[in-house]
């Protein structure tokens, strides 16, 4: 699979998944992408089904543009490790809660990577944060990427200050009753 949200530009960020049955987990991530027009692309890749496809996106990713890579995948979840050791490009790993483990096993094999070859984990099932995240790192070189976080931080305060004078002006009884009527 290619997808490539902003037609005419090359992806800067690459989003890797060890399986189609991770995409549902990194939605939420790619949405922002999309939604803030970052080019992106996204890939399925398997460190272990496709050892030699994952190997040759990742030494090509520099060349081809990309700034960042956010990588998935649950169980053993070498990915994001395999990837990191074939380009010095930022690698995000995405701990995906698959398998009897439940997401634990990704989450130690990405943030325990050995010295020397670093992937920036985040949280199991956390493709929004990864996103943000790669943002983040493009807004090192180009401010209009931090721009866009600083609108949505300053949208995401707000959504927490209005809940915040909804409740001392309801109390909590009131204020879960009005979320409940509204299906909360
Ligand atoms: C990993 O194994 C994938 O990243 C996925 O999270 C997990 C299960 O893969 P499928 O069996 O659903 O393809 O490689």
């Amino acid at each position: 699979m290619d997808m490539q949200a902003v037609p005419g530009k090359s992806p800067v960020v690459g989003v890797v998944l060890g399986s189609d049955s991770d995409l549902p987990v990194l939605t939420p991530g790619l949405e922002i992408l999309e939604k803030w027009d970052v080019p992106f692309e996204v890939q399925i890749l398997s460190a272990h089904r496709t050892p030699t496809e994952a190997a040759n996106y990742a030494a090509t990713a520099r060349e081809r543009g990309l700034k960042v890579i956010i990588a998935a995948a649950g169980m053993a979840a070498h990915l994001p490790g395999v990837l990191a050791a074939y380009t010095t490009l930022p690698v995000i790993g995405v701990p995906i809660a698959s398998g009897e483990l439940r997401g634990i096993d990704a989450l130690y094999a990405m943030v325990q990577m050995p010295p020397g070859i670093p992937v920036a984990t985040v949280g199991i099932g956390a493709g929004k944060n990864a996103a943000l995240l790669a943002v983040e790192l493009l807004g090192l070189a180009d401010p209009v990427w931090y721009h866009k976080l600083e609108a949505y931080r300053k949208e995401q305060a707000k959504g927490v200050l209005d809940k915040n004078t909804k409740l001392q002006k309801l109390g909590y009884h009131g204020y879960l009753a009005r979320a409940k009527e509204a299906g909360k």
